[in-house]
């Protein structure tokens, strides 16, 4: 048994005996249980909460929809990333994490050589794992929703936003760890489907991102069609966001915050209110994002470096209805 796992089945007990202590008590319903599995064909619900993700460990294979609640004040992201066989969380923790981190402190130093140096120390599984998207950026109290294909497997969900220029996913504290999480892609079919879009976005390293459909107010869902994979300086493949902008936003500002490797780059607080989107994907793969808009200006865009010089910023304006005084 893991040291994580002997945890988990001691808060599992604790749960039960405050349960059955309060049901002999008062004859009661019991509290709510902490969340384990997610029964198939439901969304599974995903909560950041400080530092933390909450959310189940077992999630139905098939289409399925993760609702990403932001209960923090911070702009984070979830992303879904499958690990190669044998590999877990222990392994990215005590593998992966911490080279970012160290490169990244070198970054910040003014040490491009060091950090490129530090990188290089990256296990060699660290380039087998699969980015399978995952909610976007999400801002503070904001709620966002993908829907992806997943196999079964052992896969993470993880947000490298930074605060004070540590990743979010790097914890070196033992036992409070970072904002990743395990959970396992179960052999057990979601029943449900594809779901139908309105808005359609192609991704691909070759040309500007491309939209069709009405950008009207009111609900929509969009979905991302990644074309190829490419992987761009920051180790990362082309994604997409939806931003909104404000009168004060500044754009470069907002494209030079898309580079994790700039000292300022996914840095708290964020330039904007992200509303979520999709995380990187293979070439060929299909994500579905849930989209609200109201009348105001918006931006489409990915997170790699300059995003405006490769046609990845787009910003667009939503129209409202006259007779409502816009
Ligand atoms: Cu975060």
């Amino acid at each position: 048994m893991t040291k994580s796992g002997g945890l988990l089945r001691t808060v599992e007990a604790l749960v039960v005996a405050v349960v059955v202590v309060g049901m002999t008590a008062c004859g009661k319903s019991p509290p709510p249980t902490p969340i384990t599995a997610a029964p198939p064909g439901a969304v599974v619900e995903v909560i950041a909460r400080g530092l933390q993700f909450i959310a189940p460990e077992e999630v139905p294979s098939g289409w399925t929809t993760f609702r990403f609640r932001n209960e923090s004040g911070m702009t984070h992201f979830a992303m879904i990333e499958r690990l190669p066989d044998g590999y877990g969380i222990r392994d990215q923790q005590e593998q992966v994490a911490p080279i970012f981190q160290q490169g990244m402190d070198l970054l910040n130093a003014g040490d491009a050589d060091g950090a490129m140096a530090k990188f290089g120390e990256l296990p060699e599984w660290f380039g087998r794992v699969v980015f399978m998207g995952g909610p976007g950026l999400t801002g503070p109290g904001q709620i966002s929703e993908v829907t992806v294909f997943l196999e079964p497997g052992t896969y993470l969900l993880e947000c490298y936003v930074k605060t004070n220029g540590v990743f979010h996913s790097y914890n070196p504290a033992p036992d409070a760890y970072g904002m990743v999480h395990q959970f396992q892609v179960t052999e057990a079919v979601s029943p449900a489907g594809e779901p139908d879009a309105d808005i359609r976005i192609t991704l691909s390293g070759e040309r500007d991102i491309e939209v069709v459909g009405d950008t009207t107010p009111g609900e929509h869902v969009a979905q991302v069609v990644f074309e190829d994979h490419k992987i761009y300086e920051n180790f990362a493949g082309h994604d997409v966001h939806l931003v909104r902008l404000e009168d004060d936003t500044d754009l470069s500002q907002l494209a030079t915050w898309m580079d994790w490797r700039q000292p300022s780059g996914l840095e708290t607080p964020a330039p904007a209110l992200f509303l979520g989107g999709t995380n990187e994907m293979p070439a060929g793969q299909t994500a579905y994002f849930n989209i609200s808009l109201e009348p105001g200006r918006y931006a489409w865009i990915a997170e790699v470096p300059d995003p405006e010089g490769k046609g990845m910023l787009q910003v667009f304006t939503v129209s409202g209805d006259h007779t409502g005084g816009y």
